[in-house]
């Protein structure tokens, strides 16, 4: 490990980002509080925080040199954690999922009920968290995460019949379940670092960029991924009728996969058969040039601003992101 490893610059940070995040969580209500706390548990990747925890940095030390972290920025890292974790729940009650984090998903240890109960909750303290700093353009762009993800789970639900119309309906639906939270929570942090708007570009458009490799390479995984590896269950977006990326460029060389796309699966058979055509195709390797590019993007980006660890640690992120394995 070096200087710029973004784990050991972020580690002492994000030690105490779940408790942090459970004392926001502080209903009176006992089973509210234990329900919204259950993925607060130390076990999750934490990407999204330390991604918008190091852009925070190396915004600070581009536009003033010695700053530190600020309160509001530590908000908008909690923040960004939260609101995922609350999409998540979400997420497995409408994709009937049995596990998350290599645990009992939230919503088979406690229920459906319970669990958007508990998604709502968290997402109420996030907000109340956020609208606590006092400004609204902050609090405007988190809220547009919300629609966002709204929209992009949506969107997921329907693919276009049309050829042409797919690969941009997936890139729109990648951004705004994805990319948008963490694009959005980068140019939140340096909002609050007081940066040029060009500064504030820059750190967006950054999250975006690994924003979108990030779930290119998660919908590769869904793929090539073991259950064990993963600590979710795996080849889920098939066998939901989900027409990602490997799928969308395998149909170019096997049409018969237009069948998944527009739904007229009929049995399990037709799972494992699509399976192997994507094996087959060239669907995962230009799948993951289409991650590379936005990696690359990524980090052209990034190098913009002036050099420091943090920075560094953005780029060795955006190379980890497109070598992960879970
Ligand atoms: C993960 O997708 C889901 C992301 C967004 C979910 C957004 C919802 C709207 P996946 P995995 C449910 C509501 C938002 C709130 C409450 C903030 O690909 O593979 O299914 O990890 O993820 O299951
Ligand atoms: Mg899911
Ligand atoms: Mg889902
Ligand atoms: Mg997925
Ligand atoms: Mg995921």
């Amino acid at each position: 490990k070096t200087h710029m490893d973004p784990h050991s610059l972020t580690e002492t940070h994000l030690s105490q980002l779940c408790e942090t995040i459970k004392k926001e969580l502080n209903s009176s209500i006992k089973p509210l509080r234990d329900v919204s706390q259950y993925y607060f548990d130390g076990q999750g990747k934490y990407i999204r925080p330390m991604i918008v925890l190091l852009t925070a940095e190396a915004c600070n030390t581009h536009t003033s040199k010695n700053r530190k972290i600020l309160p509001s920025q530590t908000t908008v890292v909690m923040v960004s954690e939260m609101i995922h974790t609350a999409s998540l729940v979400h997420d497995d009650v409408i994709d009937g999922a049995d596990t998350r984090r290599g645990k009992t998903s939230v919503n088979k240890m406690f229920g459906e009920r319970m669990s958007v109960l508990a998604a709502d909750y968290i997402l109420a303290c996030a907000s109340q968290a956020l609208a606590k700093l006092g400004n609204s353009e902050v609090v405007e762009l988190l809220a547009r995460v919300v629609d966002d993800l709204v929209k992009g789970e949506f969107m997921q639900l329907g693919s276009k019949e049309n050829p042409d119309e797919r690969f941009n309906h997936y890139l729109e639906k990648t951004y705004k379940k994805t990319a948008s939270l963490i694009a959005c929570c980068c140019k939140a942090v340096a909002v609050f670092g007081d940066c040029d708007p060009e500064v504030q570009e820059i750190a967006f458009q950054y999250g975006r960029n690994i924003g979108m490799a990030f779930q290119v390479v998660d919908d590769i995984l869904d793929f090539i991924a073991s259950e064990g590896e993963m600590g979710k269950p795996t080849a889920t977006d098939l066998r939901l009728g989900l027409a990602t990326a490997p799928v969308l460029f395998a149909c170019e060389q096997y049409p018969d996969l237009n069948a998944l796309i527009m739904r007229r699966f009929k049995g399990p058979n037709d799972v494992e058969e699509a399976r192997e055509a994507v094996y087959k195709s060239d669907g995962i390797a230009r799948s993951y040039t289409l991650a590379s590019q936005y990696a690359k993007e990524a980090v052209k980006q990034i190098n913009k601003l002036s050099s420091s660890s943090q920075r560094d640690a953005l780029i060795t992120i955006t190379q980890q992101i497109l070598q992960r394995r879970k």
